[in-house]
């Protein structure tokens, strides 16, 4: 299987977020990447190609054209006032307060930005473009025939909404994958998160049609973030109804319990007659994982990818969470490998 790679992601590093009250290493660091490139080639998954520039217009397909030139330009102007660190939020547009998009840097980071997690650095605009840029390339190679690709996005995606970051995430990469094929021609595209975090910017993208499937798999925002999002009953609105399906697992789920939300989402998938696959692959619900509480273990990756391919349909991997840096290679290649052996 072919891998996009793209070194920029380096450029988003930062340096913490707040976790039980005070400010920590991000879980979300380049490491993670570099484990998952080392495993591509380890394991001989493929070879690895660097992606192509596509510009902002597929970006702007899926996202608010405010919030994309907030992003452009946030770095900027907040080192400008002589910051010379990360810009966290403090403060959010919570209910009742006025929606509109403040004129300060300091209130638009605040209007654009679900968490406090989601560090804007020197260098984030360079490596979400890039990241987009490996998904669209990805594009581009499945378009030309390709069974699978795997794009290895970082910064992570599926966190991004039409207007804010969060969750480590500033373009929605499967999004604007997913779109950039109905561009080019599939009639209907499915995207499936396996991330043990809802997908919350996914659905929100799509929730209003029915062109796009979303299936989400993960940890019950009853007791999991993001909390706001991702539950049973979130099923789509006007032509998107019946196009949502959430299968949200209480926290501590066994392995079995996981794989049988997997069929059901797989049969879904398969009555909607997609014609193209984008999976939101996360690995955070590897039982070793610091930050999420599911059970699989490094073999059941093997299984989740036979299973994706026994749908038989062009299958673009993006790279989403997994936090358990020393194994997150294999689990990730391990669910690439099971695909291929199953093609
Ligand atoms: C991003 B992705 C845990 C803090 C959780 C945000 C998690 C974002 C997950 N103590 N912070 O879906 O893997
Ligand atoms: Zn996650």
């Amino acid at each position: 299987m072919l891998t996009i790679y793209s070194d920029s992601h380096r450029l988003q590093h930062g340096r913490s977020e707040l976790i039980d009250g005070t400010l920590k290493p991000c879980f979300e660091t380049p490491s993670r990447a570099d484990m998952v490139l080392a495993a591509v080639r380890q394991r001989d998954l493929g070879d690895v190609a660097h992606p192509r520039r596509h510009g902002l217009e597929p970006i702007l397909r899926v996202h608010d054209e405010g919030y994309v030139r907030f992003l452009e330009t946030a770095w900027q102007r907040w080192s400008e006032m002589g910051r010379d660190y990360d810009a966290l939020p403090k403060m959010w547009q919570i209910r009742r307060l006025r929606e509109a998009v403040p004129e300060h840097v300091e209130g638009q980071l605040c209007y654009y930005s679900m968490d406090c997690g989601t560090p804007i650095t020197a260098g984030t605009w360079q490596a979400a473009t890039a990241s987009s840029d490996v998904a669209l390339t990805a594009v581009d190679r499945l378009i030309g025939g390709e069974r699978a690709i795997f794009a290895l996005t970082r910064p992570p995606g599926h966190h991004a909404a039409r207007d804010y970051c969060g969750g480590y995430c500033f373009f929605n990469n499967a999004a604007i994958a997913a779109q950039a094929l109905r561009d080019r021609g599939a009639h209907r595209v499915a995207v499936l998160d396996v991330d043990y975090h809802h997908g919350n910017g996914t659905q929100d993208i799509f929730y209003h049609r029915s062109d796009v499937l979303f299936l989400s798999i993960h940890g019950d925002p009853r007791t999991e973030y993001p909390f706001f999002l991702g539950f049973a009953d979130e099923k789509g609105e006007g032509e998107g109804l019946g196009y949502n399906f959430n299968f949200p697992l209480a926290a501590g789920s066994c392995v079995s319990t996981w794989f049988f939300a997997l069929d059901c989402a797989l049969e879904q998938i398969a009555r909607f007659g997609a014609e193209a696959l984008v999976v939101s692959l996360g690995v955070d619900t590897f039982e070793g994982d610091p930050i999420s509480r599911f059970q699989l273990g490094t073999p059941d990756f093997v299984t989740l990818g036979a299973r994706l391919a026994g749908l038989k349909l062009p299958t673009l991997f993006c790279l989403e969470g997994g936090y358990a840096v020393g194994p997150i290679g294999d689990n990730v290649v391990n669910v690439l490998a099971g695909f291929e052996a199953r093609s």
